[in-house]
């Protein structure tokens, strides 16, 4: 039986990994194999990453930079864009994005062109596990069809799994060694194959599920409930903001409850490539069924209307001084989609931006984690913090709360402050004339 060599070469650790797409999520799952003594193939389609994980330079926050240098220096782990080495590999782990095309349908290409990849070296006896978040059906709708044109049966000739990656960016207590992973195959060899794989290399348990539509429900299931709690956090901040009520003192004092409530924040909106995205990839599967996922789809409204909702506070504030927001210096810290991490994309920070610029406001954007920006083809640099930007500022809009921020400093110096991160919640002396979200 095919699946008995590689269960040896998996136990024997000669098995040979391929992990496509070597971002956020792919990088840190290559490395993992690859330190518990497996050899791996990156693969990407940017010169530029394979480049850089080949000179052994770490570019993901999460993943430790002495470790790669050491794997690529060793043999372990080497990056590509020749797709023809899958041909070499007995387990592979597709690990590309799954966004949003303009009309909020999900745009599954890039694991449509990796399956073929796959497909065109596909051998007797290898392992496919697709990981990247995608609406339910994926796995056995078009990666399966895909393999299976090559005349190998799945199951039989070759394995396939689904497997949800669990990164949270930033994060310093889970990360991809220690989080649990939920694995469903076609069939239950491909589930055996696939779970004994990562039983080899994490920490975490391995939860197994009777098929990948199960494991790939849970993922959106998972990211869908932080969508729609978050959006409910939103909504109570507006409320509480109509009612004079403190929303942050309200969720402080919720969560003493020890069971049955769980904290979720508002914010200046949903950023992130997950988060904002992952549920319209079930609204739309949805669709299939004639349901329609309203409370989905509400939640979105809620989670969109921030970044204007922020701009009418500040448009507010402004105007207890008698300045118009067109020709206000305001001062935004912070355009990642959230704290101490680099990314932006989806960021709500963007929209505001849009909407101080549609203001005529004159702005400037500090982030310590990000030099340089793109709102569609404009590209903007952020400043370097400095006191004058603080003390000339009409207002400081906190957008993201950085730990680099010395907030402390920030309120002794500032005239007028927006907090929309409830950043200054510890900060003992607060000079300026401050509001929060
Ligand atoms: N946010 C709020 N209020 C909250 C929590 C988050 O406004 O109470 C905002 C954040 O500021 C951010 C967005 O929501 O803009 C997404 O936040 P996130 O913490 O969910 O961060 P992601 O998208 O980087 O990572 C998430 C993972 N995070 C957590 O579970 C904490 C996890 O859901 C997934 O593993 C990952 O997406 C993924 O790749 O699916």
């Amino acid at each position: 039986m095919a699946h008995q060599t590689l269960l040896e070469k998996i136990e024997q650790k000669t098995a040979v990994i391929g992990v496509i797409g070597l971002g956020y999520v792919g990088l840190p799952l290559a490395v993992e194999k690859a330190k518990a003594g497996y050899k791996v193939i990156g693969f990407d389609i940017q010169p530029r990453r394979v480049e850089l994980v080949n000179n052994g330079t770490n570019y993901i926050g999460d993943v430790v930079d002495e470790d790669l240098k050491s794997l690529v220096q060793t043999g372990y782990l080497q990056a590509t864009t020749d797709y023809s080495l899958i041909a070499k590999v007995d387990a592979c782990a597709i690990c590309v994005p799954t966004p949003l095309d303009r009309y909020q349908q999900p745009n599954i290409s890039y694991v449509e062109s990796s399956s073929k990849s796959i497909a065109e070296h596909l051998h007797p006896g290898m392992l496919i596990v697709l990981e990247s978040t995608t609406y339910p059906g994926t796995t056995e709708e078009v990666v399966q069809p895909i393999l299976e044109k090559t005349g190998l049966k799945v199951g039989k000739d070759f394995y396939l799994a689904y497997s949800p990656e669990r990164v949270d960016p930033g994060n310093k207590i889970f990360n991809t060694k220690n989080t649990p992973k939920v694995v469903g195959g076609v069939t239950a060899e491909c589930t055996k194959v696939a779970a004994t794989l990562y039983r080899s290399v994490l920490e975490g348990e391995v939860h197994e599920v009777s098929s990948p539509k199960v494991a790939e429900m849970e993922k959106i299931f998972e990211n869908t409930f932080r969508n729609i709690n978050i959006g409910l956090a939103n909504e109570m901040a507006i409320l509480c903001n109509k009612m004079g009520i403190d929303i942050w003192e309200v969720i402080d004092a919720a969560k003493t409850k020890p069971y049955g409530f769980m904290a979720f924040y508002p914010g200046p909106g949903l950023g992130g490539h997950c988060i904002p995205i992952d549920p319209f990839y079930l609204t739309w599967k949805a669709r299939e069924y004639n349901y329609h996922t309203r409370l989905i789809e509400v939640a979105g409204e809620i989670n969109n209307e921030m970044p204007s909702f922020v701009v009418d506070r500040a448009m507010k504030i402004l105007n207890r001084y008698g300045k118009a927001l067109n020709g206000a210096k305001v001062l935004i810290l912070g355009v990642a989609y959230k704290k101490d991490i680099d990314d932006y994309r989806e960021s709500p920070v963007l929209p505001i931006i849009e909407l101080l610029e549609k203001y005529q406001a004159n702005f400037y954007v500090v982030d310590p984690h990000i030099p340089q920006f793109k709102i569609g083809n404009r590209i903007y640099k952020t400043d370097e913090l400095t006191d004058e930007l603080i003390t000339e500022a009409d207002l400081v809009l906190i957008t993201t709360d950085h730990s680099a921020f010395d907030f402390q400093k920030i309120a002794s110096q500032a005239k007028v402050i927006f907090d929309t991160r409830n950043a200054l919640r510890d900060v003992k002396q607060i000079v300026a004339d401050y509001e929060k979200l």
